[in-house]
């Protein structure tokens, strides 16, 4: 599929260079600050799934630009709709599919992630910020509020108090705050964000496929769940991993003194 909004850089080639198993899928709608189409939307979820599909990548990155990872839904095209529009287009459709990917996703943040922009990072597995990133949900700015899960995944990532505010008053959080608060979990120069991410990617991606599917599995589960389902949830991915090649190999290489070499089952 050829896409009209979204870039997929794979192989990930930047000077020449193989980042091995990492795909980059950077959002491609500079004019407007990457805001998130339906169509946008659309592709970033087919996207997303051609590289969940694809055994070859084990890890994705997220981008933008310079300017911005993304300033929000689209205005334009949400100003006039109805309750019935968005139903019968199912706009909510695609953020639902994001959660079904089953392999890390990292968004490297530059410049402004927004509304459906920080949602969309809070979407993904983590969040690296490049050091002029601004992050925010100014959409009581315009009449509304969060619709994309702001309101519940920006409280559990930095708290009440810090959620409420921001959401109340729209004012954005720049990078280091939100290092500070938790929400991301590396701060880089701006410049050299997207090679760090990369990096970030490149060692999750040497990792056993099938443990680390599970492990993200269960740190997601945290969100969603008691502590004891949670515990118990955990203990059954432990023992899953007990099931795969993967494990034999990667504890046997430990005792042997070598690097393991995973075949991802
Ligand atoms: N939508 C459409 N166009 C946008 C946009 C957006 N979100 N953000 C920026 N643009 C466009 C601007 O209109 C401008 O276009 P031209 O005038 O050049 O044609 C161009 O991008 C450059 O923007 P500015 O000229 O405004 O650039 P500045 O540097 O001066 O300001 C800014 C940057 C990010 C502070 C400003 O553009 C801004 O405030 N943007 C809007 C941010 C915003 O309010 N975001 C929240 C939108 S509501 C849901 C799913 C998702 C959502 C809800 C429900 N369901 C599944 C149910 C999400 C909702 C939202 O995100």
């Amino acid at each position: 599929m050829t896409y009209q909004n979204i870039i997929l850089h794979y192989p990930y080639s930047p000077l020449g260079i193989t980042a091995p198993h990492v795909a980059v899928i950077q959002l491609n709608r500079p004019k407007v600050l990457n805001a998130l189409s339906t169509d946008l939307m659309k592709e970033l979820v087919n996207c997303l799934n051609t590289c969940d599909d694809n055994p070859e990548i084990h890890t994705i990155v997220l981008t933008g630009n310079d300017k911005a990872f993304a300033a929000g839904a689209d205005i334009a095209e949400m100003a006039t709709s109805t309750p019935i529009d968005q139903i019968i287009e199912q706009r909510f459709k695609s953020w639902t599919l994001l959660g079904m990917i089953s392999k890390p996703i990292i968004a490297a943040v530059n410049g402004f992630a927004l509304g459906g922009g920080c949602e969309l990072a809070m979407s993904c597995d983590l969040i690296v910020a490049g050091d002029t990133a601004k992050f925010g949900q100014p959409e009581i700015k315009i009449g509304t509020l969060p619709g994309a899960g702001g309101t519940q995944r920006l409280t559990r990532a930095i708290g009440k108090s810090k959620a409420m505010w921001m959401i109340l008053s729209g004012e954005m959080m720049d990078a280091q705050s939100a290092l500070e608060s938790g929400l991301v979990a590396k701060v880089f120069p701006a410049e050299t964000l997207l090679a760090e991410a990369v990096e970030m990617a490149k060692i999750i991606a040497t990792k056993a496929p099938v443990a680390i599917r599970l492990a993200k599995e269960a740190v997601n589960k945290a969100f969603e769940t008691s502590l004891k389902d949670g515990m118990d949830f955990e203990r059954r991915n432990f023992f899953l991993t007990f099931s795969s090649a993967d494990q034999k190999e990667g504890m046997r290489a430990f005792l042997e003194k070598r690097e393991a070499i995973y075949k991802g089952k």
